[in-house]
């Protein structure tokens, strides 16, 4: 069924029907909501992530395309273990408002650490970002954000470890990339222990893209969320 000639279509789907993608229906993001997420034992997260890093930051503002300050991480820099199944980091981004919705609420920033296994296939550990103390670990970026696309910004030691909470409870899903092409097969953890940045440092973000650069939330058809946040 194409979706773009169907009428009275529910305003969620909007952007893919400007995007053309009638027919993917398991899309990123969602609403988290505690009617929709089902609790149990999940499999657990082996994070293996270097505390010195060298990261390349980049403005990736192109309008039309992934919109954001991304981090390139050096290759072997970061990996993460699951369902026996290992991915290795590939960048971490940041979207504003927060792409995710926690019980139909935005947060003020939310960051995506994208990781990729041997085959391509990809894995988002979203975490949402609340205000509150200056962020010491995301200083050296936020404060010297790249401005334009041309910039980019060198960080020579940076400690992954300090993106990941010690409590690792999460939401997970299978969803799809958040920007073009918005491929699916996308496995989401979305990790409920939030991070703190300072409004300034949020601010220093919003900036670059006074519109945000967040996409709006995706109806779930049918898929389930599992959480083991109790
Ligand atoms: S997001 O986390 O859903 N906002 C997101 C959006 C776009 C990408 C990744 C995550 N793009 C993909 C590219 C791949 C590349 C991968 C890692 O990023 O489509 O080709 O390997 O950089
Ligand atoms: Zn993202």
């Amino acid at each position: 069924v194409s979706a773009l000639f169907v009428s009275g279509l529910p305003a969620a789907y909007a952007d893919i029907v400007d995007d053309k993608l009638a027919g993917m229906e398991a899309q990123s993001p969602i609403d988290i909501r505690s009617d929709n997420t089902f609790f149990g034992n999940l499999s657990p997260l082996t994070f293996n992530l270097s505390s010195s890093t060298t990261l390349d930051v980049i403005n990736n503002g192109s309008p039309g395309k992934e919109k954001t300050v991304r981090a390139n991480v050096a290759a072997g820099a970061g990996s993460i273990t699951v369902d026996g199944d290992t991915y290795n980091l590939a960048q971490f981004h940041f979207h504003t408002p927060s792409e995710h919705l926690e019980n139909s609420h935005a947060t003020p920033l939310e960051l995506h650490l994208v990781f990729s296994d041997a085959n391509s296939h990809l894995l988002v550990v979203g975490r949402w970002i609340n205000y509150g103390d200056t962020n010491a670990a995301l200083a050296p970026i936020f404060s010297n954000l790249p401005q334009t696309t041309a910039d980019h910004l060198a960080v020579n030691s940076f400690n992954l470890n300090s993106l990941i909470p010690d409590n690792l409870e999460s939401f997970r899903y299978t969803g799809s990339l958040t920007t073009p092409p918005f491929s699916e097969g996308v496995k989401w953890i979305d990790l409920a222990q939030p991070l703190d940045m300072s409004a300034s440092q949020v601010q220093a973000f919003q900036k670059l893209f006074p519109d945000g650069d967040a996409r709006e939330v995706q109806p779930l058809n049918g898929r389930i969320i599992l959480t083991d946040v109790p």
